[in-house]
């Protein structure tokens, strides 16, 4: 069960909707569902679900309407080396930093960083940005976590962890200006409810990168390959900490161009994961 926020020329105020095909949703909101946070919340948050999708509401189709980020008032914070790959490129990036990665992969403690406000969020098609200061830029692919205010794992999304690599090698105390900027966090469209841990980790997450119209990087993986368990990340998080709103959290990438590829204004970025759809985002310098 897929479920997203949109605007519509008809509805400014967002709305929550829930996917009945690739092309359809059905606007939950008629039913009085007027949040993601609260619908999360629910303790029969599947069965909820199920109900309004057998209601006669009304149905809209989704090339009329605005999809929104899936985050309403989450904080959003992002686990990292959490695949091999990341690993390796982390240390290919810098001497300096090198030890750092190898010793955070098999910690018992996860690498957690803040990633970005909820307001600063950037949906499906606005602009994902790369520091004007920087010379190595590239998205990272990433499934996402919902946690409800319980800091229970309660859904799934697709998030793009727009990443500066010069300056994250340059030195690791320069991570939050790598990763936290303007326009450098994207999330949605969907996120997907009533699946387990187990299917999620048989999906397949990739990442497309278009130039001028042609492809210049793709590259994918499986999910499963992320090291840690889910309510193992989302468990750290919540260590001596709350979110009564809820949060999401980001699993790490475990695809990464090589070494001689930067993002440039004007690229085309699909992230993809197989059971929750694709997020497209333009690129700009900001
Ligand atoms: O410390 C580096 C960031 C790692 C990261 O964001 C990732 O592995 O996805
Ligand atoms: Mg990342």
């Amino acid at each position: 069960m897929k479920l997203c926020r949109f605007t519509s020329s008809s509805h400014h105020v967002p709305r929550v909707g829930l996917a009945v095909d690739d092309d359809t949703i059905l606007d939950l909101s008629t039913a009085g569902v007027d949040s993601l946070t609260t619908l999360f919340d629910a303790p029969d948050l599947v069965d909820r679900v199920a109900s309004l999708a057998s209601r006669p509401l009304p149905r809209v189709a989704l090339n009329t309407v605005r999809l929104l980020p899936p985050v309403e008032r989450q904080e959003v914070w992002a686990a990292g080396v959490t695949y091999l790959r990341s690993k390796k490129a982390r240390m290919e990036e810098s001497d300096f930093s090198a030890s750092a990665y190898d010793r955070v992969y098999d910690a018992d403690r996860p690498e957690i960083f803040f990633k970005s406000m909820p307001q600063k969020v950037v949906g499906p098609g606005a602009a994902v940005g790369i520091r004007a200061d920087a010379k190595w830029n590239v998205p990272e692919p990433e499934l996402a976590l919902v946690l409800n205010r319980r800091g229970e794992v309660v859904g799934y999304t697709l998030g793009n962890d727009m990443s500066s690599r010069d300056i994250e090698g340059e030195n690791l105390l320069y991570l939050p200006q790598a990763k936290v900027y303007r326009a450098s966090c994207a999330l949605g469209p969907f996120v997907v409810v009533g699946v387990d841990e187990a299917t999620v980790r048989g999906w397949m997450i990739g990442v497309r990168i278009e130039r001028g119209g042609a492809e210049v990087f793709a590259g994918e993986t499986s999910v499963g390959n992320i090291k840690r368990g889910f309510g193992e990340l989302a468990g750290w998080l919540c260590r001596s900490q709350e979110f009564p709103e809820g949060a999401i959290l980001f699993t790490g990438t475990g695809v990464v161009p090589a070494n001689d590829f930067t993002l440039a204004a004007g690229d085309v970025i699909q992230v993809r994961i197989s059971g929750v759809g694709t997020l497209t985002n333009p690129v700009a310098v900001v």
